[in-house]
Parts: C-alpha cells; sequence; structure tokens
C-alpha cells in the first residue's frame, strides 16, 4: 500500500476562532481549481510524518512539525490511500509554490466552499473532523 499525506493546518484567527489553511490544486484537469489539504505520496521507505514534513516545506515553503493523524482514511485506488494529519507550523508563512493559491477558512467558509463543490472530493470526508476542530472556541 502507497499513502498520500496531507497537512491540516489550524491557525486562531484574529479577533476569536480558529481557521483551516486549504490549497487550490493547479493539476490534474479534473481537479485543477478545487481546494484542498496540501501534501503528497510518501515516498518508498519515508514515514508518512516525514513525508508530509516534506511535501510541505516544497510546496508552501514551511517547517511544520506533523501531528496526530485525522481518523478518516480515504482509498484512492487499489494500492493508494489517502491519510491526513494535524501538522503545526513551526517557521515560515505559507505560500503557494506548487498550488494555485491559499485561503485560510473558519467553519462557515469551509461549509460554503463544500456546498458548492469547490472541494477536492476525497477531502470531503475530513469535513466532520475538520469543522469540530474549528468549532472549539
Ligand atoms: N490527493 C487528494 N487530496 C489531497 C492530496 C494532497 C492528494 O485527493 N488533499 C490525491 C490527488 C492525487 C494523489 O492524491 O490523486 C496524489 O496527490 P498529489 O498529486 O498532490 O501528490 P504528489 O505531488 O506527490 O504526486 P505526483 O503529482 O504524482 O508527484
Amino acid at each position: 500500500m502507497r499513502y498520500v499525506v496531507a497537512g491540516a493546518l489550524l491557525r486562531e484567527r484574529a479577533g476569536g476562532g480558529r481557521e483551516l489553511l486549504l490549497a487550490q490544486r493547479s493539476y490534474p484537469p479534473e481537479v485543477a481549481g478545487l481546494w484542498e489539504l496540501p501534501g503528497g505520496k510518501c515516498g518508498p521507505g519515508e514515514t508518512r510524518a516525514a513525508a508530509l514534513e516534506r511535501e510541505l516545506d516544497e510546496e508552501l515553503d514551511v517547517r511544520v512539525v506533523a501531528g496526530a493523524p485525522l481518523t478518516e482514511q480515504v482509498r484512492l485506488r487499489e494500492d493508494l490511500l489517502l491519510v491526513a494529519h494535524w501538522a503545526e507550523l513551526v517557521a515560515g508563512t505559507p505560500r503557494a509554490v506548487e498550488h494555485q493559491d491559499l485561503i485560510w477558512v473558519d467553519a462557515a467558509e469551509l461549509a460554503a466552499l463544500a456546498a458548492r463543490g469547490a472541494l477536492v472530493p476525497a477531502d470531503t470526508a475530513w469535513l466532520p473532523e475538520l469543522t469540530v476542530a474549528l468549532d472549539v472556541r
């Protein structure tokens, strides 16, 4: 089994509440323009945590520490499993190196994107968990 690992980065929003980082895919055409938790494939022999830390460095130019996994996993293909981990930002400010754009969303904004089909389909599996984390006051 190969893994694709994606990162859920949260930050405090000025004025209260929390927000989540989403990245807008630029390829392939089926999902270009849709929003995802940024990440990528684990290399051979690479732990999921190490892969996430490497991918977010490459894609966002930030240093993160991978934390606990989210509960839901998505089978993308017979041999490819999509997982997500919470990630803590330790240095840098995210910038879209490989994505079209980045946004920070609160629970309502995440729900609005989901409602208009603007999320990468597989990532909708994490909506309940993400929403709970964003709603915590
Ligand atoms: N997803 C996905 N959601 C999500 C990510 C990071 C990836 O559904 N949040 C899917 C999209 C692709 C596969 O996982 O089908 C690989 O993701 P990709 O393309 O971001 O990983 P890379 O860049 O490691 O893979 P290559 O483009 O093949 O190098």
